[in-house]
């Protein structure tokens, strides 16, 4: 996949750099032999605790849907291998949402810490043998699995900026423009059906000072040369306020930046001085995941707008000339014939109305809803007999019933091929970054 800069190692590392020798490796850098460079960069460090950072438990691209637990498998057994007297401790989302699961298939993993974990972390080194004494711990006594109690998310006045230095940018800007993440916020206070952002962060939003938001910004902007971000908020635009700042706060100081965001899509998120503010501070992409368009079905799915506000994006970024990006789910819960036929209608429109300003690539990775854990979705699958109740969702499970899966795998075809063709243009005219190309 594209390249991510791995910014919650950034945090952690912030937090401790001062009372630890802290090495950040990305193994997605070593893409031809990632093991390899994983395993010399393990015997040159010597550390005495590995953290893990499990980020992505399901891989989605245009020509592939499917799981990412076996690479992190290896990688934890690679260096429990060569570092055998390393503590490894495991982090990150795709070990929030399955950690039970993932302690008990990977024994090398000493300790597994829930959640966001800037200041856990720290402490947890401070005293590795105790894990006992933090909250979200989980760790083994004998053959028992213990977890230490859920924790409270960190708030922004505990938090320190990302050790922006400890991995170059470089890589990141040259693989998509989505790949270098700045966060404004932590939590979403909607109720998405699919949703397991809000398990990992809950509801109550967290916003980050906008300048703090910004100084981070600017350091990338004048000490990295980073000129092409993603806010990592899991939507950027509630409460209009903090966006409007942030943009103002961006604008202000004349930064020459260029980024992109996720936006909810009800029309009194998107008034007109947001659009100004954001267009002005240098957004040129909004992001939105408004997962269908018909009413019915955003009932289903618990979204907090309707068909209307979806032709008021059609409607406002033409005003203020963005460009746009929609992403949907297929045959997801109550979908039939006619309310596939309304994505399609819509996007007709979308294009009619905004041309070259409606961007393509999302749409290529239409998929089912892959079925999280701890969410509303996964609870009406069990009750529905569309997944074993003791599936463990590892290997992935979709929300893809009856006869309209068959629409959906023709529709996925359709999408592979248009990506191939497009990937085999690019590799012509001389693009070789062997990755998705989002562009
Ligand atoms: C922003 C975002 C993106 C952006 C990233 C932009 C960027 N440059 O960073 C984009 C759009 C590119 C993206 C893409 C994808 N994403 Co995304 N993304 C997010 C989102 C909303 C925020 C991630 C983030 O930056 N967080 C900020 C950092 C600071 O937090 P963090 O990484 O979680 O780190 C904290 C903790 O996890 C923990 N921690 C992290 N590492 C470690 C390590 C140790 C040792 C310890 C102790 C703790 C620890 O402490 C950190 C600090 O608090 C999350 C949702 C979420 N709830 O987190 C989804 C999320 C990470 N994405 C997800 C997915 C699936 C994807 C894609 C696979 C989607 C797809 N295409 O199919 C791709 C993968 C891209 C890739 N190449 O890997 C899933 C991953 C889990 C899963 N379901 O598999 C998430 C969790 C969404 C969800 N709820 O399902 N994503
Ligand atoms: S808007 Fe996004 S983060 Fe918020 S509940 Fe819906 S899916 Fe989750």
């Amino acid at each position: 996949m594209e390249l991510v800069y791995p910014l919650g190692l950034a945090y952690l590392a912030s937090h401790i750099r001062d009372r630890h020798e802290v090495e950040l490796f990305d193994v997605n850098l070593h893409r031809a032999d990632p093991y390899a460079a994983l395993e010399s960069c393990v015997r040159a460090f010597a550390p005495d605790v590995v953290g893990f950072s499990l980020r992505n438990m399901k891989v989605g691209m245009p020509h592939l849907h499917t799981d990412d637990f076996e690479p992190q498998q290896k990688a934890i057994q690679l260096v429990k291998r060569v570092a055998p007297a390393a503590k490894i401790v495991a982090g990150g989302t795709a070990f929030s949402l399955y950690s039970e699961v993932m302690m008990r298939r990977l024994p090398e993993i000493d300790i597994g810490v829930w959640g966001e974990a800037e200041l856990r972390f720290r402490d947890l080194l401070d005293d590795i043998d105790h894990p006992e004494k933090l909250a979200g711990m989980y760790f083994r006594r004998g053959n028992d699995l213990v977890y230490t109690g859920q924790p409270g998310g960190v708030e922004w006045k505990d938090n320190l900026p990302p050790a922006r230095d400890l991995v170059p940018h470089a890589p990141y800007m040259a693989s998509s423009f989505v790949s270098v993440g700045v966060q404004a916020k932590r939590g979403c206070s909607l109720h998405c059906i699919h949703c397991s952002d809000t398990f990992l962060l809950g509801h109550r939003v967290r916003m980050r000072p906008p300048k703090e938001v910004v100084d981070e910004m600017e350091l990338l902007v004048r000490e990295h040369g980073v000129h092409q971000m993603f806010m990592c908020d899991q939507i950027f635009n509630i409460p209009v306020a903090h966006a409007i700042a942030i943009c103002e706060e961006i604008t202000r100081r004349k930064l020459e930046v260029k980024w992109s965001a996720w936006f909810n899509e009800h029309r009194n998120t998107l008034p007109d001085n947001l659009m100004v503010a954001l267009k002005r501070a240098g957004c040129g992409l909004l992001s939105f995941s408004p997962d269908h368009v018909d009413d019915r079905m955003l009932r289903n799915l618990d979204k907090n707008f309707r068909h209307e506000d979806m032709l008021y994006t059609v409607q406002v970024a033409k005003k203020h000339g963005m460009d746009v990006e929609y992403s949907f789910f297929l045959n997801s819960p109550g979908e039939d014939w006619r309310s596939l036929a309304a994505i399609v209608k819509f996007l007709a429109h979308a294009r009619w109305e905004l041309g070259g300003q409606l961007r393509l690539f999302t749409l290529l990775m239409m998929q089912p809803i892959r079925i999280y854990p701890h969410t509303r979705l996964h609870e009406l699958a069990k009750e529905t007999g569309l997944v074993d109740p003791d599936h463990q969702l590892v290997e992935g499970q979709f929300w893809n019933p009856g006869t309209l899966q068959h629409a959906v795998a023709g529709i996925q075809a359709a999408a592979h091929s248009v990506y191939d063709l497009r990937a085999g243009w690019r590799k012509a005219r001389g693009n070789t970054f062997d990755s998705v190309v989002r562009g």
